[in-house]
């Protein structure tokens, strides 16, 4: 209780001193969009409580404040260092607005709606409502704002913006810029006033704005680099200028309403691809306010659903256009010496970033990771000098990763294999035959050269990588899972992928033997337990929180109910004894894992246990702000609704008792297939099909052979029954095939632990 007293007299002064004691009357109501996170009260701190827009490539972090508005912005590329220098990612600027002598408003309230990917702030003065808006445009390329209100002349405040490598503005009419140069990159950005009414004038720093009707702003930034140069720079600093500039010009040229209405449609067309109903009712009270009750065991389906979204939401944010995978903190980030560096991490964080890039119907998004991997495996030098400087050909790397190929801080060998799964799932959902042939397959077989000159015989004949690291911990050894197994899936997927294009028949044929003589990283140890090291039995108190053995479970295949039971048990053995508490990146890993035993709530008690791991602004929390928690956890939702990795649609694997009713579209799964799925306990049933590409369709559900297929035209299919609970049939592209008559039952696994990790949560809380 004191603590709580503590805690709250602290949020108090905090807020009231950022924000030059501002005061909140009336209580504003729940805005219009049902997905949207929304607060009646101004952002107190930039990781918790500020709320972030992007377009993939730039983004900003929005506060919301009354009187000081404070806009935070990044630049995916923005770092310091070098191809031979770790360096970091940097913040890239600071924008204020002050708005004089608004220090009383009514009905306020900061929203982020993520059905068009547009930031609010609104509150009244004397019945008038003022309104600020603010989005970054994909097809613009710049982060717009705009200040507006229900009258005319009202608008009135103080813009300034400040580099945070401490180089001074430059003012020119209604434009501030900021430019500077770090260890190899220059950067620039600028910001544009264009007022409607009113006046504007220079005064030092600052651009006054006077009585305006309303205020359109327009912020462009850029670096000079370029992922494929041997440089890394593309520009000169010179040309980066006219660039920013001109990027600036051709928006502003345009109109607010063009602009806005251009990013929505823009957005839109990805973000609405997939939505998930939990028969859950759009709630009247804030995010925060929702947050604390859920934390607490108010459950609210809602949430999942909004965090589930939130994280497509982050994807649309951070992880578009320019080839550079998501960082730790997706793009956002107000530090120059951020945790880690936010750097690309290779042992779980940047895969993690990536795991809902294709069952959520965000393919496209999957580009800035996997064109990243050709461009530093294929393009650029360093991660093959890596490979050679271990005597072995093809490409490899270390554990953290700047922008200009520089690796390093503990080998990760086998994440070359790991970063191929990425590139083979790309085919294996879209079947993009150009994809595989001139990218994903020459990437996959150097890595497999690699394997195949590093490999060793061990005293039983089997092939096994030697000394590896169990990501963080234990010694080094020989065949330990965690290379085992992703070297199994690499070899796997490379014969299938010279088989699909008919090429490298002899490659194939010794690859095939290779895998053959290869130890797959499945061991079972003294508990029955899936072991992590080859010689050694695990600790069972052991709590590590990387599940670098249970690559074949998640997000690898070999290791399935489906496939083998005893291997599924001694992953569960393990999993209980890993326990489930973790940082929000491993609770969200262990969803997943949950979801490929088919314990839905197993599943379902860690994502509550996942939201509670989250701050107010529903980012994922290391601690600090990570967003691989974010990211991971929209994928641990969508496993526990379809999995499809043994090429079978596995429809609603995991659902809990929790979602007994419900629905989802637009999920991916394998194959090029668009799912949909209508649940309902004890009434019917139905999977909604699009084929793609014409593939065969393998449906696995528990009695799915008592089951209606019909095609588009209500034609009823006969289908091959393979076993009472898997049917399959071929499709015709562009084909829409409904399921029927399914006979749903919710997930419960035999010995499912029930709520065990919430239950555990609230009593430490409770303590
Ligand atoms: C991995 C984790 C750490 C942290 C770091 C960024 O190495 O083991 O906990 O998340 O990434």
């Amino acid at each position: 209780m004191k603590k709580n007293l503590f805690y709250f007299l602290l949020v108090l002064i905090t807020f009231c001193t950022a924000t030059k004691a501002q005061t909140l009357t009336g209580q504003a109501n729940a805005p219009a969009a049902k997905l949207a996170l929304w607060y009646r009260t101004p952002a107190t701190d930039w990781m918790t409580s500020a709320l972030p827009i992007g377009n993939g490539r730039i983004g900003a972090m929005i506060f919301g404040g009354i009187s000081q508005e404070h806009v935070q912005f990044n630049d995916k590329t923005l770092w310091t260092g070098s191809k031979t220098v770790r360096g970091a990612y940097q913040n890239f600027g600071d924008i204020y607005f002050d708005f004089p002598n608004i220090t009383t408003v009514a009905n306020y309230r900061r929203q982020l709606d993520l059905e068009n990917a547009i930031s609010t702030v609104s509150y009244e003065i004397n019945g008038v409502t003022y309104t600020r808006e603010y989005f970054c445009s994909y097809p613009d390329n710049v982060i717009v704002m705009r200040f507006s209100s229900t009258g005319s002349g009202n608008i009135s405040f103080d813009a300034s913006m400040q580099d945070t490598h401490s180089a001074t503005p430059t003012l020119a009419g209604k434009k501030i810029s900021i430019a500077g140069n770090l260890t190899l990159l220059s950067y620039e950005a600028t910001m544009s006033l264009n007022n409607d009414g009113g006046t504007t004038s220079i005064n030092g720093d600052k651009i006054s704005v006077n009585n305006a009707n309303s205020v359109t702003i327009i912020l462009s930034a850029g670096t000079n680099y370029d992922p494929v140069t041997s440089t890394y720079l593309g520009v000169n600093a010179a040309q980066l200028h006219t660039n920013v500039g001109a990027q600036n010009d051709l928006a502003a040229a345009k109109t607010y309403s063009n602009l806005r209405s251009t990013h929505i449609a823009d957005y839109q067309t990805f973000f609405n691809r997939t939505s998930l109903n939990l028969n859950d009712t759009k709630p009247t009270i804030p995010t925060n306010e929702l947050r604390t009750a859920y934390n607490s065991g108010i459950y609210n389906s809602f949430l999942d659903v909004l965090y589930f979204q939130y994280g497509r939401y982050l994807m649309l944010g951070s992880a578009r256009g320019m080839a550079l995978p998501s960082n730790l903190q997706g793009l956002w980030c107000n530090s120059n010496t951020p945790p880690w560096q936010a750097d690309i991490h290779s042992n779980i964080n940047v895969e993690m970033n990536y795991w809902p890039a294709e069952i959520t119907n965000l393919s496209e998004l999957h580009a800035t990771f996997n064109d990243y991997i050709y461009n530093e495996a294929m393009v650029q030098p360093s991660w093959r000098a890596m490979a050679t400087s271990t005597g072995n050909s093809g490409w490899t790397m270390k554990t953290q990763n700047n922008i200009f190929g520089y690796s390093d801080w503990e080998w990760n060998q086998p994440a070359n294999a790991w970063y191929c799964m990425h590139l083979w799932q790309h085919y294996a959902f879209t079947l993009d035959q150009d994809f595989l042939t001139n990218k994903a397959y020459p990437v996959m077989k150097s890595a497999c050269d690699f394997w195949l000159s590093r490999l060793i015989t061990d005293s039983n004949g089997k092939l096994v990588a030697p000394n590896e690291w169990s990501p963080e911990h234990g010694p080094r050894e020989n065949g330990i899972a965690y290379a085992q197994q992703l070297i199994w899936d690499l070899f796997t997927n490379t014969i299938k992928a010279s088989e699909t294009l008919n090429t490298d028949a002899s490659y194939r044929t010794n690859l095939q033997a290779k895998l053959a003589l290869l130890d797959n990283g499945i061991v079972i140890g003294s508990r029955g337990q899936l072991r992590e090291w080859k010689t050694r039995d695990d600790d069972p108190t052991e709590k590590h929180r990387h599940l670098s053995n249970f690559m074949a479970l998640y997000p690898g295949k070999a290791i399935s109910p489906l496939i083998d039971q005893t291997n599924a048990d001694a992953a569960k053995v393990a999993l209980i004894d890993r326990g489930d508490s973790g940082q929000s990146w491993s609770t969200a890993w262990k969803i997943s894992a949950w979801s490929r035993l088919l314990d839905g709530n197993h599943a379902h008690s860690l994502v509550k246990y996942a939201l509670t791991e989250t701050y107010e602004n529903l980012f994922s929390v290391g601690p600090p702000f990570q967003i691989d928690g974010n990211f991971g956890t929209t994928a641990g939702i969508t496993e526990m609704l379809l999995q499809s990795h043994l090429n079978k649609l596995q429809i609603l694997p995991a659902v809990p008792t929790t979602w007994p009713t419900g629905s989802v579209s637009g999920l991916k799964a394998m194959g090029n297939f668009t799912v949909g799925l209508n649940w309902n306990s004890g009434s019917t049933t139905t999977a909604t099909i699009y084929s793609g590409s014409g593939s065969k369709c393998t449906i696995y559900y528990k009695n799915i052979a008592n089951a209606t297929v019909k095609d588009g035209n209500g034609n009823t299919i006969t289908f091959n029954t393979v076993s009472p609970n898997e049917i399959d049939f071929p499709t015709t592209t562009s084909n829409t095939y409904t399921i029927s008559n399914i006979n749903f039952q919710v997930a419960i696994a035999p010995n499912a632990i029930e709520d065990g990790i919430y239950k555990l949560y609230l009593e430490e809380a409770i303590r």
